[in-house]
């Protein structure tokens, strides 16, 4: 990280700053992707920027759907792709999912840019350069989807995913995971299982809750997916914000 020492007390956040910024200057992140990390960056510090009890069970919850997918896909946008390419990449070879390049602002450039980054990671299977299908519901360049990839999976995890979108692929019948910072935001009410954590923490934690509950029964996965109850994790996820400022604000009291 150019010129900051790893001592500096935001160099996670800094470091992810810059992670972004390459991303742009590559060609990967669009400039919309900025805005949406300075927002991100604006809740996580409201969380205290750790994985909250709540965000845990999530990625409990996410784990086991993953596990038990029949179809399942990852979605991979700009931004995750600047974060987290690796990650993605070792949690879809470690379900045995393929990745799907699926962007909002989309051009066919960015895409193809996406999809090689994922490959030179070891991506085997991305979709979403000729896509041949689409989301009902959704305007023609948002909706675009592959099949074989997000059009027919049963479990799609979308991680920083737009409102509209999330809810187009609710409708079709699929269970959702994503991760979005914002507990109270479009996407974060519609989806089956909402993380409120950063993407930076959470794929780590899912590869290793993925590698750990890999072993469990199947009825054991099952029984975790039927218990989670995503609209009091969302509250948890609120009241744990709540707690963290005014925590915060007491210790300037003292
Ligand atoms: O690459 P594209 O074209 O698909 O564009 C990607 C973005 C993220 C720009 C696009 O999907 C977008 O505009 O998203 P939104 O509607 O701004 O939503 C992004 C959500 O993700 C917001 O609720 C942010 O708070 C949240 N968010 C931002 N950064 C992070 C995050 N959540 C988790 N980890 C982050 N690092």
């Amino acid at each position: 990280l150019s010129d900051v020492p790893p001592s500096h007390p935001r160099y996670a956040s800094l470091l992810t700053r810059e992670k972004l910024v390459e991303g742009v200057e590559r060609g990967i992140t669009g400039l919309n992707g900025l805005i949406a990390q300075g927002r991100g960056e604006a809740l996580d510090y409201l969380l205290g920027e750790v994985t909250t009890p709540p965000a845990e069970e999530a990625e409990r919850a996410a784990a086991a759907l993953l596990l038990l997918a029949e179809r399942p896909v990852l979605s991979v946008n700009g931004n995750a792709a600047a974060l987290v390419p690796r990650e993605m990449v070792d949690l879809a070879r470690k379900i045995g999912a393929p990745l799907e390049v699926n962007i909002f602002y989309r051009t066919e450039e960015r895409v193809r840019r996406i999809a090689d980054h994922l490959r030179s990671f070891g991506a085997e299977e991305v979709f979403g350069e000729t896509p041949d299908a689409s989301v009902p519901g959704l305007d023609h360049a948002r909706g675009k989807a592959s099949r074989g990839g997000i059009f027919d999976a049963d479990v799609v995890f979308v991680p920083l995913e737009d409102g509209d979108r999330c809810e187009a692929l609710v409708r079709m019948g699929k269970r959702v995971v994503t991760v979005d910072l914002n507990p109270l935001s479009r996407t974060a009410r519609t989806s089956t299982v909402t993380i409120v954590d950063n993407v930076v923490r959470a794929l780590p934690n899912l590869i290793s809750l993925v590698g750990e509950m890999g072993g469990q029964r199947e009825a054991e996965l099952r029984e975790i997916v039927a218990s989670y109850d995503n609209r009091a994790v969302l509250r948890r996820s609120v009241e744990a914000m709540v707690s963290h400022l005014s925590r915060q604000f007491s210790t300037f009291e003292e």
